[in-house]
């Protein structure tokens, strides 16, 4: 199927035009056939070659009713933009262009109507000149009147072309803007709509935006025809299951779970802006209109607030209009949906400079690079991503996250840094647990510690991260025995512990040799054990004493026992920090000292 919008100022013959080729009334409400005029949208549909159906979105063209036109034309990418030969270029066509042109609509047909009233020529060269330097420019033009039938088969022939001409929508997530809802006895909530992107099939399960309820598809039409399932671009007809008529209205959308996210704040590029815009202003996307507040960043990059959420993708299109003053300000491209804070001063400005390097449709790891990393279903809800995206040129996926490469390895080193400092400070336990690790290292997430650790060369187990070489893990009992021992060597470093002490504690020589080993203790002798640190504490008491000095005068200075002192010294001098000078006396050696 194929959807055309049509455009054009009040009473220029749209209707009639749409009447002319379908068959059908697009005017629905009596009140549009009483006084002649289009107010809300019109749906009208035939077969212009023999395999596929247009369907028709046709808009009022009155001022009034602007914003029933753009809920129209949003959802479309085709436009049959009518002019009435006897009137010419009026000012609604020159709106309608403005927001066309603002959605960057690219294919469209030029209908010169009512061209029995008067010569057609002038009002097409007029329109042409219009349409120059917009995305509509050089399209076809055709001459008619419903009145006589005169020129209708070359507009059909054109039509035709133009839809064979459109793009097929890329594959993407089911969303259908809702237009109309309205209660069917016996069945339900029925809503009408567009279906942009994706595929709605009976017994889909899907989310309305904005208000995130899960409705399930009961029934669907497509052209008043039942159908099992229907694919973008489709118009549809979906009876839901579970919803009221008051639940959905107008600017609400059907979207596939998980696959957009309710977007109330992003950075746009400004396209065909004035320098300065207005700070209200209401935003129109899809069948969606909503009031948003606009903080310019630059001259082309604004931050736009929305009052209600919308579920959007990077790189759609959009167009801010000015309710007030009437006319379509500036179209825009949606260039982040998760736009970062702005505190600090020049943050505006680094961002529009930020905002106007990146291109309307980025890459996966050009969004991961920005961000250094991102939840990958972020990316997915942004439309960068499709959940099944594999390439991710270079990019690091681990624990749901897409990381950057370059801070992957720096989180990776800084981990290493914080396990080191970790186990040097707590060696009986060094292993550091990973929500600690992730705080200190400033890695975003504790779930990626695992992966880091094995990026850096280290283990994660039960006692957290470490080296690989601590090698020693010491049963429970055993730690704690050790912790109360190095606690009281802190507090009296040449205090060391006797052989019933050990016994007590349960410290086999196994043990004792195992925490020598891992650098917890050194042995002095035999059944003496002390801290690493205390060779050099007992180096600097001994070097206070007058040079020569006894054992028992370093006894004193240390606090501590001859069973203590005299093989401490023996160690000493076994370092060469010391040399004895005789049976009762040692000095200090030069190295030493
Ligand atoms: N003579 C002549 N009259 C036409 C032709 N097309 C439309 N009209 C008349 O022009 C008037 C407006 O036509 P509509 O089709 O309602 O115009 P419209 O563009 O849909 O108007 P809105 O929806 O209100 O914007 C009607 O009275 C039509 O009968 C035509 O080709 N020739
Ligand atoms: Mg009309």
């Amino acid at each position: 199927m194929f959807v055309i919008a049509t455009a054009g100022h009040v009473d220029h013959g749209k209707s009639t035009l749409v009447r002319a080729l379908t068959g059908m009334e697009p005017d629905r409400w009596a009140e549009e056939r009483r006084r002649g005029m289009t107010i809300d949208l019109g749906f009208a549909w035939t077969s212009l070659a023999d395999d596929e159906m247009t369907a028709f979105v046709d808009v009022p063209g009155h001022q009034r009713f602007v914003t029933n036109m753009l809920a129209g034309v949003g959802p479309v990418t085709a436009v049959m933009f009518v002019v009435a030969a006897d009137e010419g270029w009026r000012q609604q066509s020159a709106e309608h262009l403005a927001a066309l042109h603002a959605l960057d609509v690219r294919h469209g047909v030029l209908a010169v109507t009512r061209s029995d009233l008067a010569d057609p020529g002038p009002a097409i060269a007029q329109a042409r000149e219009q349409l120059d330097g917009t995305g509509l420019a050089g399209i076809p033009a055709v001459a008619v009147s419903a009145v006589t039938g005169q020129g209708l088969a070359t507009l059909r022939h054109t039509l035709r072309d133009l839809t064979r001409a459109l793009p097929t929508p890329a594959p993407g997530p089911a969303r259908l803007w809702v237009d109309r809802s309205f209660s069917v006895r016996g069945s339900g909530t029925v809503v009408t709509g567009t279906l942009t992107s994706g595929t709605v099939a009976v017994g889909d399960d899907l989310l309305l935006h904005p208000s995130g309820r899960a409705v399930r598809v009961r029934g669907l039409q497509s052209l008043k025809t039942d159908v099992d399932r229907a694919g973008a671009v489709s118009r549809l007809a979906v009876n839901l299951r579970g919803l009221s008529t008051d639940d959905v209205r107008r600017g609400h959308a059907l979207v596939q779970p998980g696959a957009f996210a309710p977007v109330t704040s992003m950075d746009v590029r400004l396209v065909r802006a004035a320098d300065r815009l207005p700070a209200q202003l209401t935003l129109h996307l899809g069948s969606a209109a909503v009031a948003v507040r606009v903080r310019m960043l630059g001259p082309s990059a604004a931050r736009l607030t929305l009052a209600t959420p919308l579920p959007l993708h990077v790189g759609e299109r959009g167009l801010l209009r000015d309710p007030g003053a009437r006319h379509v300000v500036a179209g825009f491209v949606v260039l982040d949906t998760m736009p970062p804070g702005l505190h600090a001063r020049g943050d505006a400005r680094r961002r529009a400079t930020a905002l106007a390097g990146m291109r309307d449709r980025p890459t996966a790891a050009e969004e991961v690079g920005r961000r250094g990393a991102v939840r990958r279903e972020a990316l997915v809800t942004a439309g960068v991503l499709t959940p099944d995206d594999a390439d991710l040129d270079g990019v690091v996926a681990a624990g749901g996250w897409l990381v950057d490469p370059v801070v992957w390895k720096q989180w990776a080193a800084a981990l290493h840094r914080v396990a080191d400092e970790w186990a040097a400070a707590n060696p009986l336990s060094p292993g550091i647990a990973p929500d600690a690790a992730a705080r200190r290292a400033g890695i975003t997430d504790a779930r990626l510690v695992g992966a880091l650790a094995a990026e850096a060369g280290l283990v994660l187990d039960g006692s957290g991260v470490h080296g690989r070489d601590t090698g020693i893990r010491f049963p429970e009992p055993v730690r704690r025995a050790l912790d109360e021992i190095c606690a009281g060597l802190h507090d009296a470093p040449f205090a060391a512990p006797g052989a019933e002490d050990l016994a007590r504690l349960g410290l086999s020589r196994q043990h004792l040799a195992a925490a020598v080993t891992a650098g917890v203790l050194i042995r002095v002798t035999d059944g003496v054990y002390l801290l690493p640190s205390a060779p050099a504490e007992a180096l600097r008491r001994v070097a206070a004493l007058p040079q020569p000095f006894t054992v028992s005068q370093a006894r004193a200075a240390w606090d501590t026992s001859r069973r203590v002192a005299v093989p401490l010294l023996e160690y000493l001098d076994r370092q060469g920090a010391t040399r004895r000078l005789d049976t009762a006396r040692r000095i200090l050696t030069k190295e030493s000292r």
